[in-house]
């Protein structure tokens, strides 16, 4: 009898315009060129009706109490749970483009209590790895469109920035911390070598859950 492997989760985080959205795609076209069954997912999905309240706070059309948003943050990731989990284990590789801990970050930073934050991520699904962009927040206001979105201060970014550097030391056994200031390029040839490590390293680990 064939035993089904399952698909790893891999996360990219980090602070606005540090290459998430670049490096998931540049990962996420590889293996699928590889022939490996690949989906891409990005936090918030702004699709859901739960996902639409998300993007009319986050272009400033609608305002909403911090533990209110933070709370609809994370519901729009438990929403997408069964789905994901189901994906994983008929063996598809999952590239997510944020995940909890950019509710924490992004809700910590604004004074939020951390361990109020991560209370409700608790049993949703770890990562098997989490790809942790970081530079300073100066030579990211430089990037593409920087500005557009409620959060994209440099003073607030760099509250971000702190608290993902505790969730990265919290977290170290599965973070992976990379220099954003490189090129896109080597950025995603030192990804993939953890990546492809990685696939073959999970692929009969049973899923694990965020305590
Ligand atoms: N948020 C939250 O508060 N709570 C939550 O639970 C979650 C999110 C999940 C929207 O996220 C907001 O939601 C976000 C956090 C909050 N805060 N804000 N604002 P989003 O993911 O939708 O944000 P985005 O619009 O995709 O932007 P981003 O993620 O900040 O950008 P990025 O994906 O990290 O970067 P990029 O799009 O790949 O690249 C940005 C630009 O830099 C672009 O012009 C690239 O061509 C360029 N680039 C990329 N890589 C490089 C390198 N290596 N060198 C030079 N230039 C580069
Ligand atoms: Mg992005």
């Amino acid at each position: 009898m064939s035993v089904v492997k399952r698909g790893a989760f891999i996360v990219f985080e980090g602070c606005d315009r540090s290459g998430k959205t670049t490096q998931s795609r540049l990962l996420a076209e590889l293996l699928k060129s590889k022939g490996i069954a690949t989906v891409s997912m990005n936090f918030p999905e702004r699709s859901s009706s739960i996902g639409q309240v998300i993007n009319s706070y986050l272009t400033n059309s609608k305002d909403l109490p911090d533990e209110v948003i933070h709370l609809m943050f994370s519901a729009n990731r438990w929403e997408h749970m069964n789905q994901i989990k189901q994906q994983l284990l008929k063996g598809t590789t999952l590239i997510v483009d944020r995940y909890s801990y950019s509710g924490v970050a992004y809700s910590a930073a604004k004074g939020l209590d951390f361990d109020w934050c991560y209370a409700p991520e608790k049993g949703l699904l770890k990562p098997d790895a989490v790809f942790y962009l970081k530079t300073s927040v100066d030579s990211l206001t430089n990037r593409g469109q920087y500005g557009e979105e409620r959060y994209e201060k440099v003073e607030f970014q760099s509250r971000v920035a702190q608290v993902f550097d505790r969730i990265c030391y919290r977290e170290a056994s599965y973070w992976h911390q990379f220099d954003a200031s490189q090129s896109a390029e080597d950025l995603h040839s030192r990804i993939t070598s953890i990546a492809e490590d990685l696939l073959q390293k999970v692929e009969a680990q049973p899923l694990d859950t965020l305590s």
